[in-house]
């Protein structure tokens, strides 16, 4: 298989950081090694945003609405047909939109419309599963076997490494979507059980010792859906549900895996061939059964924002739960990108901190994240994928809503950061 040099880079750097912090690294020991990962690299602390220059801290910054824009026309002008932003904070709902959620009849995004949120979903399917935890039904340094008895070929793998994306199990979709349309249409109506998409991963060489190394891989979130139909003997469409979808009024969430239509306003998706020039593949309607507890949900901007700030506020677990989640550790070795469980967390040029998740499924892009406060959120989407520098230039939006118009002295120029999530990151734009 061909690896994607942002793998290679990235498996390169977690070897590296592993190397040096002796495996499972705390946020505070990543930071610590970073002088030696990133010379020149401003340090940043476990407890707080860097302070920025000028008036006012990164918490009063208001969002830069015409960069916010800038970043959705690049991410039109890189191949989009449409991109949305909106963005909550102190001030009220912002949202700005560019381009058409469905080429066929032109009409124009929409800030509400509805649309496949990929990966955001694998933050849903943690809180259920850490639910699980506080009420004791699950542990999280418990062996998969001792609630699967013989699923993984390791009893050493533990529920945390699969959250933490340690457990060195091989991510099937990599191999299934080497050809992207090809790969898509064969399993755009498929139904996968949980054990056959497990099934496809174990037909492959792990990729590394349990706990070892971060390796993003969707065969984690399928085992944890499937600890969470063992957990409570229902499928995970009920438990999101009645734990998230409910008890937060999210009326634009859904899973209705092995359906394949995205109900009321919604965006289009368009996949974006491998061959330049090809014309694009409406992949809107699917089963996602690829993906299900990994990647399968659908969702809006507003409801993603909801989610993300309530986690945060501490409305959907215990204090401890939540602690467990927000810990993290660095995905690659700009010390800038880190995961903690089904949550992955980005330090801004200008010091901010925000947890979210991003999600790539064929047609769709999303990125959704909270201040570490739950008072400001972004969520972003274009409805492409297969397209990196779309994916990039959506990422501008994050910089822009957080980073506004604070001035660009002090440690965003000293560091010389440019952020682009999509660069460095495994399962972005290549797969997720
Ligand atoms: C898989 C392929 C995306 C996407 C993926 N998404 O793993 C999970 C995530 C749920 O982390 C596809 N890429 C694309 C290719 C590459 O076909 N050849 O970009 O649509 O969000």
């Amino acid at each position: 298989m061909r690896l994607p040099s942002p793998q290679r880079r990235l498996a390169a750097g977690a070897a590296l950081l592993a190397v040096i912090g002796g495996g499972l690294l705390p946020a505070t020991a990543a930071h610590a090694a970073a002088p030696t990962a990133t010379p020149g690299a401003a340090p940043a602390t476990a407890s707080g945003p860097l302070p920025v220059p000028g008036p006012g801290t990164p918490g009063q910054v208001a969002p830069d609405l015409e960069a916010l824009t800038q970043a959705l026309r690049n991410t039109t002008a890189a191949g989009a047909p449409g991109a949305m932003a909106r963005f909550t904070g102190p001030d009220g709902v912002s949202t700005r939109v560019e381009g058409v959620r469905d080429r066929s009849t032109g009409a124009a995004m929409d800030p509400k419309a509805r649309f496949r949120i990929g990966s955001v979903t694998k933050t849903f399917s943690t809180v259920v599963l850490l639910q699980l935890v506080d009420e004791g039904r699950i542990q999280l340094d418990k062996p998969v076997n001792s609630y699967l008895p013989g699923l993984l070929p390791d009893d050493r793998i533990t529920v945390r490494h699969l959250l933490t994306h340690r457990s060195g199990l091989a991510d099937y979709t990599n191999t299934m979507f080497e050809q992207t349309v090809p790969g898509f249409e064969s399993v755009r109506n498929k139904v996968f059980t949980y054990r056959e998409l497990v099934g496809l991963s174990l037909a492959e060489p792990r990729t590394t010792e349990p706990g070892a190394a971060y390796k993003y891989s969707n065969t984690n979130f399928v085992v944890v859906g499937m600890l969470i139909e063992e957990a409570t003997g229902k499928g995970v469409a009920k438990e999101y549900e009645r734990r998230i979808i409910k008890p937060l009024g999210l009326r634009n969430t859904s899973y209705v895996h092995p359906g394949t239509a995205i109900k009321g306003l919604h965006a289009n998706g368009y996949l974006h061939p491998d061959e330049e020039g090809a014309p694009l593949v409406d992949s809107t309607e699917q089963t996602v059964s690829w993906a299900q507890s990994a990647g399968a949900m659908i969702s809006n901007a507003a409801d993603l924002s909801t989610f993300m700030s309530a986690l945060v506020r501490g409305r959907l677990l215990r204090p401890a739960t939540l602690d467990a989640m927000l810990t993290v550790t660095p995905t690659d070795t700009t010390n800038t990108r880190f995961y903690g469980l089904g949550l992955r967390r980005y330090d801004l040029s200008c010091g901010t901190q925000v947890y979210g998740h991003t999600g790539t499924v064929q047609g769709f892009y999303t990125y959704a994240f909270t201040t570490r406060d739950g008072k400001r959120s972004l969520s972003s989407m274009a409805n492409t994928s297969n397209r990196g520098q779309a994916n990039t230039a959506l990422g501008g939006t994050l910089e822009a809503a957080f980073c506004g118009k604070a001035p660009a002295a002090g440690p965003a120029t000293a560091r010389g950061f440019a952020f682009a999530p999509a660069a460095a990151e495994a399962d972005l734009p290549e797969h997720g």
